[in-house]
Order: C-alpha cells, then sequence, then structure tokens
C-alpha cells in the first residue's frame, strides 16, 4: 500500500485507498528511476495508478512539470523556486535546438508555441489554455509565459530607445498586479483566486517580436464587493488601500487605522497580495498617473463607507427605512467621497419610483429595509463593475499595438478553476460552464477529432474511449431545455417564483439527463450537476434575481449626477452604450441575462480558440491546504480523472502527435524532389530510380540538413510517442501523420 506523503488522508477512517495493483509490482520495483520519466507516455502500464504513482515520485523529487503527450502536466510547488523561471532559463529554452529534449517546462510550450507560429506547416496563431482546479496554478502559469515571452520575444529596439518602465513588454507584465488586484480575492480554495476570466492576445510582428497585447476579460464576479463568504475576503485592492495608505490619504479617503468596515472582512489576515505599492507603480507605468489613481481610491473607499450603511427597518410603510444612528455618519463619508448629494443619496436607496399609466406618471414607494440593502449593494456593484471595464480599457489602449504593427498572436487563456463550495450559486454555474465548455475543447479536440481523422485516413487505429461531457453541457446550455434557458425563462417572465418552485422545475424538465445528479438530501432548494470535474449543488435561491442582474434606473441616474471626475467619466449622462436597466413598466426589450450573455462571450472565446492551434497545460493541485512537500493521491487521483489524463496519454502514445495537410507537407519538403536519388545502380545511372532512393552526395545531405532540423524542431514538444515504454533514455522521434486535409 502506498503511504501519503505528508499529507493528511482524507479518509476519516484512516484506510487509504489501495491505489496500486499487485500486477504493477514490476513497475513499482523500478521505483528508483519513476521520477525520472518526463513524458508519462512512457509510464507502462498506462493506468491512473501509474500515472499517480509516478507523479508523486516527480513531485517528491521536485520535478514539477511533466509531459503528457500533448499536454503539459503542471504539478503546484506551493514554494517559491527562482531558479526555476531564471531568465536564464528561459534563454536556453529559447536557444536551445530541440528545447522538447530539455526538461519539462511550462517555457518548453511557451517556445514550441512561439516557434509553431512563425513555423510554414502551421503558419496560424497559437494559444495556450492553462486549466485545472481553482488554486491549482493558473494564473501563476500564465504569468510566467507572459514573462517568458517578454524575455524571448522583446524587440532589441526598444532596450535602447525606451527606459525599462516603458518598454510594451514591461507595460503588458504590468497589467497583471493591477488585474489581480482589482480582480482577485482570497477564496476558500485560494489566496489569489481570479474572480474573472481573462484571455490576452501576445501580438507579434513579422519579426516575432512582441508589439502589443490586448486583453478580454470574463465575467468579474462583481456582488464579492458586497457579499463575501465566511472567511472568505474583498477584492485585493480594498485590503490594499486600508494597509497602504499614507498618513495624508488615510485623512483624504477616511479610512482611520482600525477602522471596521462591513465589506472588509478578515482584514487581520495579512497575505502578500496585500501590497499597494506594486500596484500603484504598475498602474503609473500603465499610464494612470498620480491623481487619478487617487480618485480611483477615494471611490473605493467611499464604497466601504457606503457598506457600513445598515438601515433600521420602517414601522410605517409608508415611511422609508431610516440608516441605523452609527451608520448616519457613513452616509456622509459616502456621499462626499462619491461626489454625491448627501440627501439625493440616501433617498434613492431608500425610494423606489416607478412609472406607470399613459403619461407615465412617476409614483414614489419607500423600499422595505431588504430591498434598500439590495439597492446599496447594487449600488456599489455597478461603480465597482464599471470601474473594472475602464481600468481594462484603460490598459488596452496602453499596450495594445496599431493593427498594423502585428501580424500573429499568441493567446493565453486563464479562467476561473472549476469550483464547489457548500454555497453555490449562479458565480459557480458560470465559472463551472467555462471550465465544461474549454473541456470540450480539448476534447473535441484532441480525443475526438484526432480519432475520427485517423478512421477518415483509413489509419489502424484501435478507439480509445473518453469521457465526453457533451451530455454535461445539454443539461446546461442544450436547446431547447437546459438549466440556462430555464433561468432565463423565469427572467424573461418576470413573474414571482420561489427557490423550491425552480428546483422543481429543472428536476422535472430535465429529469433525463445524465448529468443531473440525485437530490436527496437537499434541505435547502437546489439542484446537483455532475461536472467532468465532480458534483456541484446549486441552489436556486436568489439565482433568478442573480440572472437578471436588475439595476434600477434611478441608481443610474444617481451616479450621472456625480461631481467626483471618475464617476462622471464612469457614468456619462449621455452614455453611447446601453445599460442592463430594470425592465420599467412595459418594455417590450428583451432582457439581456447574465446566463445569456455569459453564454455569448464564451461562444465568441471558443471561436477565436477554434481558429488557432491550442496547447494544452494541465494545472494539478497537490493539496487543498496549499502546502509544500504535501501530495494528497486522493485529491490528485480526482483531478486526474476529471481531466481524462490517461486517455490523453493513452491517444497521444498511440497516435501521431504531427498532423500536417498535404498541400502544406509538399510545400514545405518539395525540395526533396528536386534532389537526384541515385539507386543500387550507382549515382550516374540514367535511368530513374527504382525503389527507394539512397541520399549520398554530400552537399545534398547539406541541403537535406536543414530540413531534417526543420522537421525534428516542430515534432511537438510534449510527445515522444515512439520511445519504449518506461525507457528514460533519449526519446525517438515522433511518428508524423501527413493527412489529407
Ligand atoms: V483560481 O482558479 O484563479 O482560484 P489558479 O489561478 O489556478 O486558481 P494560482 O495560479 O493563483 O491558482 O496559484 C495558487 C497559488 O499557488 C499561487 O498564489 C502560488 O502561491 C502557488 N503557485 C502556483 N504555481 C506555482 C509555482 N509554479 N511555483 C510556486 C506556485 N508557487
Ligand atoms: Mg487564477
Amino acid at each position: 500500500m502506498l503511504q501519503q506523503v505528508n499529507g493528511h488522508n482524507p479518509r476519516s477512517d484512516g484506510q487509504a485507498r489501495e491505489y496500486l495493483r499487485e500486477d504493477l509490482q514490476e513497475f513499482l520495483d523500478g521505483e528508483v528511476l519513476l521520477f525520472q520519466l518526463d513524458d508519462l507516455t512512457r509510464v507502462n502500464p498506462v493506468t491512473l495508478e501509474t500515472v499517480l504513482r509516478c507523479l508523486q515520485a516527480r513531485y517528491m523529487a521536485d520535478r514539477f512539470y511533466t509531459n503528457a503527450g500533448c499536454t503539459l502536466v503542471a504539478l503546484n510547488p506551493f514554494k517559491p523556486i527562482p531558479q526555476l523561471y531564471s531568465p536564464e532559463l528561459m534563454r536556453e529554452y529559447h536557444a536551445a535546438p530541440q528545447p522538447q529534449k530539455l526538461k519539462p517546462h511550462v517555457f518548453t510550450v511557451g517556445e514550441q508555441t512561439y516557434r509553431n507560429v512563425k513555423s510554414l506547416i502551421e503558419p496560424v496563431n497559437q494559444s495556450i489554455v492553462v486549466s485545472g482546479e481553482s488554486g491549482a496554478g493558473k494564473t501563476w502559469t500564465s504569468r510566467c509565459l507572459m514573462k517568458f515571452y517578454a524575455v524571448v520575444a522583446a524587440s532589441p529596439a526598444s532596450w535602447e530607445t525606451h527606459k525599462i518602465a516603458e518598454r510594451i513588454e514591461q507595460r503588458i507584465l504590468n497589467s497583471n498586479p493591477v488585474m489581480e488586484a482589482f480582480g482577485n480575492a482570497c477564496t476558500l480554495r485560494n489566496n489569489n483566486s481570479s474572480r474573472f476570466g481573462k484571455f490576452i492576445q501576445l501580438q507579434l510582428n513579422r519579426a516575432q517580436q512582441m508589439t502589443g497585447a490586448a486583453v478580454q476579460t470574463y465575467l468579474l464576479e462583481k456582488t464579492r464587493v458586497a457579499c463575501q463568504a465566511s472567511s472568505e475576503r474583498n477584492f485585493h485592492i480594498f485590503y490594499q488601500i486600508c494597509k497602504g495608505a499614507s498618513e495624508d490619504e488615510r485623512l483624504q479617503w477616511h479610512l482611520p487605522e482600525g477602522a471596521a468596515f462591513s465589506w472588509l472582512p478578515n482584514p487581520e489576515r495579512s497575505l502578500e497580495e496585500d501590497c499597494f505599492e506594486v500596484t500603484r507603480e504598475a498602474m503609473l507605468h500603465l499610464g494612470i498617473d498620480t491623481p487619478t489613481q487617487n480618485n480611483i481610491f477615494k471611490v473605493l473607499a467611499g464604497l466601504l463607507h457606503l457598506g457600513n450603511i445598515q438601515f433600521a427597518a420602517s414601522e410605517d410603510e409608508a415611511q422609508p427605512c431610516q440608516p441605523m444612528d452609527d451608520a448616519k455618519c457613513s452616509v456622509r463619508t459616502a456621499s462626499l467621497l462619491l461626489g454625491l448629494p448627501e440627501d439625493v443619496l440616501l433617498e434613492t436607496v431608500q425610494i423606489r419610483t416607478i412609472r406607470a399609466g399613459r403619461q407615465q406618471q412617476v409614483f414614489r414607494k419607500p423600499c422595505p429595509r431588504a430591498e434598500c440593502d439590495t439597492r446599496r449593494d447594487c449600488l456599489a456593484k455597478l461603480i465597482y463593475a464599471r470601474l473594472f471595464d475602464w481600468l481594462v480599457s484603460v490598459i488596452n489602449s496602453s499596450i495594445c499595438a496599431d493593427t498594423d504593427s502585428w501580424t500573429t498572436f499568441i493567446g493565453l487563456l486563464d479562467v476561473y478553476g472549476f469550483e464547489s463550495f457548500p454555497d453555490n450559486s449562479l458565480e459557480q454555474l458560470c465559472i463551472n460552464y467555462a471550465n465544461e465548455k474549454l473541456q470540450q475543447h480539448f476534447v473535441a479536440h484532441y480525443l475526438r477529432a484526432q480519432q475520427e481523422e485517423y478512421a477518415v485516413e483509413g489509419l489502424e487505429w484501435s478507439f480509445v474511449n473518453y469521457q465526453d461531457n457533451q451530455a454535461c453541457l445539454d443539461l446546461i446550455e442544450g436547446s431547447p431545455i437546459s438549466i440556462c434557458s430555464l433561468i432565463n425563462e423565469e427572467c424573461r417572465l418576470n413573474r414571482p417564483s420561489s427557490a423550491a418552485q425552480l428546483q422543481t422545475r429543472i428536476e422535472t424538465a430535465l429529469a433525463g439527463s445524465p448529468c443531473l445528479g440525485h437530490n436527496k438530501l437537499s434541505r435547502e432548494p437546489s439542484f446537483i450537476v455532475v461536472h467532468y470535474a465532480g458534483p456541484v449543488r446549486y441552489h436556486t435561491a436568489g439565482l433568478v434575481e442573480k440572472n437578471k442582474d436588475p439595476v434600477p434606473p434611478e441608481l443610474t441616474r444617481l451616479l450621472q449626477q456625480s461631481q467626483d471626475p471618475l464617476l462622471m467619466g464612469l457614468f456619462p449622462t449621455n452614455p453611447k452604450e446601453k445599460t442592463q436597466e430594470e425592465p420599467s413598466g412595459q418594455s417590450r426589450n428583451p432582457v439581456l441575462t447574465v446566463v445569456s450573455k455569459f453564454k455569448a462571450s464564451l461562444e465568441q472565446l471558443l471561436q477565436v480558440l477554434h481558429s488557432t492551434t491550442p496547447h494544452y497545460i494541465r494545472c494539478i493541485k497537490p493539496n487543498s491546504q496549499g502546502q509544500a512537500q504535501t501530495f494528497v493521491q486522493e485529491e490528485v487521483l480526482s483531478q486526474l480523472e476529471a481531466c481524462g489524463l490517461v486517455e490523453t496519454i493513452h491517444i497521444s502514445a498511440a497516435g501521431f502527435p504531427i498532423r500536417i495537410s498535404h498541400q502544406n507537407f509538399v510545400e514545405r519538403y518539395k525540395l526533396l524532389r528536386r534532389l537526384r536519388p541515385h539507386t543500387s545502380s550507382g549515382p550516374h545511372s540514367p535511368h530513374p530510380a527504382k525503389g527507394l532512393p539512397e541520399w549520398c552526395p554530400h552537399s545534398e545531405e547539406a541541403m537535406l540538413e536543414p530540413l531534417i532540423q526543420d522537421i525534428l524542431h516542430t515534432l511537438p514538444v510534449l510527445t515522444q510517442a515512439a520511445a519504449t515504454p518506461g525507457d528514460s533514455a533519449e526519446a525517438m522521434p515522433a511518428p508524423m501523420h501527413c493527412g489529407r486535409t
């Protein structure tokens, strides 16, 4: 039986699960060599158990990257290893004639992707999809890739003409701390959890120099600004301001030391992400000057004070709820910091205006206490989401290259990882839906398409079974009926509907889906989706309302009255873009729900990914405590199962890692036809060669050499498919499949 290494055993009965079968003893006997297996296609036999054992051996030997055929497995070391990410090592991978022969590394993927962009075989844009559950290391990995390209794809001219801070590569890197300060937060799974999805397009010119970048973000979890689950925190930036502001700034932003804010839970936790200076410095390099920064931080301080406005229930329904005594000061401070008249701010939160009748008469209705809270929260979410979008657009205008100064791109995708909390809502549904889509992209690209192509090409092939997540996607987004369509319908009908009713509707209408889990133990209204990465229970309470994400028009009008320069820019009086306002009265405009917007943006993303050659990095979290040197088998096993790693290895090991269209192959290697072959009858035979040619003359060998190198360079870095299983020696060249497509 295998032992857990330093890790706790998740099984409370203390009986660790037996991972290795008796017949794997032979494999175990070679344990000394296990950690040397750089590619999991060499594990023999390829089973979950052997793969797990190999990864564990490598992890304990501080080998965190392992090839798995067409993907790279990245184990999170949970400890800093500066020498593993040094610029010297980056240059070594970049300069290597065959980087795939070096130790597996995220730089190998980076370099191969970089070479593919200019490859004549497939001169297409590339993308690197980094996946894995929350805390597995996706953001770290994509940051690391960005640093790699900043080194290897830096334009030499820019070193001479610009100061380091102004260099485009540096500016692109500076976008990370800014976006993470405003878009990441400490959750139960990860101290620096991305609460938005990010696709960054690194733009390259013909000389393969990085000339710019463009960032696209997906669905920021804006509810976090006003509501944080217990033991979690708000976005980092709030803590950074409160901890890092100078005495002077504290006075200006009304943030006395030790002040308590209800939207700032767990401030005592000290994280390395709390560094205000890093964010300020990065903002400065991106062109956000100090006065603008101060304006942003003032508004954020205003939000913290807004969160402290607690209302007392009104005994008379006709009278507005009033702020509690100790919250009166918060109303004053919030309005001051947000540049709003105090009475108008308060009234807008307390009183709902309804337009009705032909004349669109205005009625004013005091809101009950809970609604006052909702409106206050909505105001904060509205401001924060606009601010975040504005920041992204500022970053883009600072780093994006002119259209004529780039020709190709490498896209890096870092989306929030699969999540399952005790209480899951619309945010988790969207996050897990995005992960299902990406898993399907992987399945479609590597597991299904590849095998189907072999069948079409008439190649000898025994089909490898894999877990297709189509059924789960049908359940979530399929037509005509799916979870999304049912939630959207509730929003469209705008009818009062309880959480229990929504649960019944989903469970009745979608009862036939194999991915709808049995929901017997539910105390609160909920439904279960069996995702590729495991079952998740979603609570239905508040789901429809979150999906509508209504913004009372009075709130937008209120912010349009602000005298604060930043808010005046974020909420112009004549907005060009239409905001998602609450449907007022008879409005027949179809309501764009959160889910439908998210679905549309995901489809766009998938289209971009489909137009590129994708590369995959699977990040694995060795333990959920974030501890170094701790490998919890059960936890790793479920991640390996979820991402279908064993199937990927099987297909990669047996398949052809390179696919070149016939036309491209002819284009690239037609030179070979011009070489004069000689036959066994001698090099000067007057007759055309019969049978296989033998390449002899030195000059022709010399001509062939670059082509051979070329073939070797373009072999996928992660595949050494033809190597003998279990053999850790030199890899043999992988077989190449020149397809008809
Ligand atoms: V989430 O879906 O955004 O919640 P990620 O992005 O997958 O998640 P992240 O990259 O933030 O996880 O990694 C979590 C933590 O693991 C980091 O904050 C680091 O402390 C740690 N980590 C990850 N990768 C490495 C590494 N290669 N070396 C050292 C690492 N530490
Ligand atoms: Mg992340």
